[in-house]
């Protein structure tokens, strides 16, 4: 027989994805997938090889966020699919697109519980924490298999899918010319979804009405990337604002309508509060109780329909994609004029000068030890004097205190824990950030978000990435003073160790470390770090005794008979 025209599963789907402008690659290989990834290399598409599926996955979500392109992240069959879930769950439930792809094995054992190596029926696992799951059998089902992940993927609310390629598909081999002639780009995957005229001018309406109306912005109207018009509607209507914390730049945190330091009196008093891309799940404590004005209405602008009274009535729903709907609403403004009054922002502004100056005073108060606010006095020295940074950050009190006292200047700069409060998800995000956007990435984590993902720091030495982690280490979860209940001395649920020099891990890989004690220290470490542009962590002692139990979220700890 003549094999000279044949080829072969694996180089069907690269050229499948290199025709959907797919070059970037993050994962772990091994059986089935070692020469999909190898030929993925060869024929163009860069490929990133991690210590972990969870971080690969994470990577890939925050491409997928910050381009709205689906990442892609290639895992090995069984534990590695299982590694990845948790990044493509989390992908799905923050609305990021992403593509999980892994091997798996012969379908015939796993279907009759056989026991192949790393058998597990991966597709029906998927499917519960994923926006889809696919699977393809034959080589001529490639080009269709990826269409529709990607579709999937990018279109109405974003998410994670995952894509089963079997080993018998890898393997299988097909005519080149029959596989070249079945690949195609699909036409508009991700269409403009337009609202209806009625539900523009209801919301303009209503917010027209408003005594005290309020935006708040969510990473949904960040991801839309129509930031421009968001702009225009913001300024024209003078209504003041609130970021939620990955909507943070999408207006500068220092724009004079930013009500982020008024957060409670804003919450408390506004009338009409007018969503764009924000759930009102516990992020927002569900639109209702204490923290709210019980008289106030909603507009929600949102993609996907079922978001809609979710939680509370929403008055005036405004169904269809951010960019569409926010452009009807600025060109709806000259016929239903909006405007904030004076009397409100004047009300908002008095507040916000009471708390932005308590802030300042916290952030200049040196502490030895350094507690949280002194070292991040010295972070925001550096951060203002670099506007356009990347950061990511996770923690409890690292987290919390970083999004309260950093601001950030440009959109889809801050990248954090996101819906679910995920600690591990930060070093897949920076080197995602840092591969998609080419720029210096700074990275603010506890010590225990940090031990979740830390073995990538040999990722980000091994592709010198421009990275400089930051870690605040307290010795321990929320803080490293705890002792045990039972009196032995051991170390307690929320202990780490508060002597470890984290960076002395880096050393190991040629990157650079600094341990650091005071402000000073701390504001030189990180801008060099910036400035190298080499993989760089800095270890930042930090007050064991200083830190809040789960960081501002305290209340939500369910409360025991002593009430402790
Ligand atoms: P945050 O955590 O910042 O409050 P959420 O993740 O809770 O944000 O909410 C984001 C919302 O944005 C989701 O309900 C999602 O359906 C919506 N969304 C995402 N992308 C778009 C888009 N392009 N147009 C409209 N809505 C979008
Ligand atoms: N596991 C996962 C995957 N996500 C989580 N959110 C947790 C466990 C529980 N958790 C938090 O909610 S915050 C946190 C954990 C373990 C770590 C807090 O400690 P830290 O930050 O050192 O990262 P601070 O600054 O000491 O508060
Ligand atoms: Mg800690």
């Amino acid at each position: 027989m003549d094999n000279s025209n044949l080829t072969d599963g694996m180089h069907v789907f690269v050229d499948a994805l290199l025709k959907n402008g797919i070059d970037t690659i993050y994962g772990v290989v091994g059986i089935p997938v070692t020469d999909l990834a190898r030929h993925a290399q060869e024929m163009g598409i860069k490929y990133y090889g991690f210590r972990h599926e969870q971080s690969a996955g994470n990577a890939a979500a925050i491409t997928g966020f910050l381009t709205k392109k689906p990442g892609i992240c290639l895992t090995v069959s069984a534990p590695g699919f299982l590694n990845g879930l948790t990044a493509l769950a989390n992908a799905t439930v923050n609305g990021f697109p992403m593509i999980q792809i892994s091997g798996s094995s012969d379908r015939a054992i796993i279907d009759l519980q056989q026991g192949d190596y790393e058998e597990l029926d991966q597709m029906n696992a998927a499917k519960p924490f994923a926006k889809a799951a696919y699977r393809i059998n034959r080589p001529e089902d490639i080009a269709v298999g990826l269409a529709r992940a990607i579709r999937t993927a990018i279109s109405g609310r974003p998410g994670g899918v995952y894509l089963d390629l079997t080993t018998a598909l890898l393997g299988s081999t097909i005519d080149k010319t029959v596989a070249d002639n079945s690949l195609f780009v699909p036409v508009c995957p991700a269409p403009k979804q337009i609202p209806s005229q009625e539900s523009i001018e209801r919301a303009l309406k209503l917010l027209g009405d408003a005594k005290k109306p309020l935006i708040i912005l969510g990473k949904g109207a960040a991801y839309s990337q129509a930031d421009a018009n968001i702009r225009e509607f913001i300024e024209t209507t003078n209504i003041p604002f609130l970021p939620m914390s990955m909507a943070k730049g999408l207006l500068e945190d220092d724009h004079k309508l930013c009500a982020a330091a008024a957060r409670s009196l804003v919450l408390e008093n506004a009338d009409v509060v007018m969503l764009v891309g924000a759930r009102l799940n516990w992020l927002l404590s569900h639109g209702k109780g204490k923290h709210w004005n019980p008289a106030v209405r909603f507009v929600q602008l949102d993609i996907e329909p079922k978001e809609i009274d979710s939680n509370v009535r929403i008055d005036a729903p405004v169904v269809g994609d951010i960019s569409s709907s926010i452009e009807l609403m600025v060109a709806g403004l000259g016929k239903s004029p909006v405007k904030a009054s004076s009397d409100w922002l004047a009300q908002i502004d008095a507040d916000k000068s009471v708390n932005i100056q308590k802030m300042a005073a916290k952030l200049a108060a040196v502490t030895s030890p350094m507690d949280f606010y002194t070292a991040l006095g010295a972070v925001k020295e550096v951060i203002d004097a670099n506007k356009d940074i990347y950061l990511v950050n996770e923690g409890a009190n690292t987290l919390d205190d970083t999004r309260n006292a950093i601001n950030m200047y440009q959109p889809r700069h801050r990248l954090d824990c996101g819906t679910w409060g995920v600690m591990g998800v930060g070093m897949g995000y920076a080197i995602g950030a840092a591969v998609t956007s080419g720029k210096p990435i700074v990275m603010i984590d506890g010590d225990s978000a940090f031990g979740f993902s830390g073995m990538e720091i040999e990722t980000v030495c091994r592709f010198k990435l421009p990275v400089t982690i930051v870690i605040f280490n307290n010795g321990g979860i929320y803080r490293g003073d705890h002792i045990d209940l039972s009196g032995k001395g051991a170390p307690s649920p929320t202990t780490l160790m508060v002597s470890a020099r984290y960076d002395k891990l880096i050393e190991a890989f040629g990157g650079t470390p600094y341990n650091v004690a005071t402000p000073q220290e701390l504001k030189d470490a990180l801008a060099s770090g910036i400035t190298s542009g080499k993989p760089t962590l800095i270890n930042c002692v930090i007050d064991p005794a200083t830190g809040t139990e789960s960081g501002h979220i305290s209340s939500l700890n369910p409360k025991t008979v002593a009430g402790k």
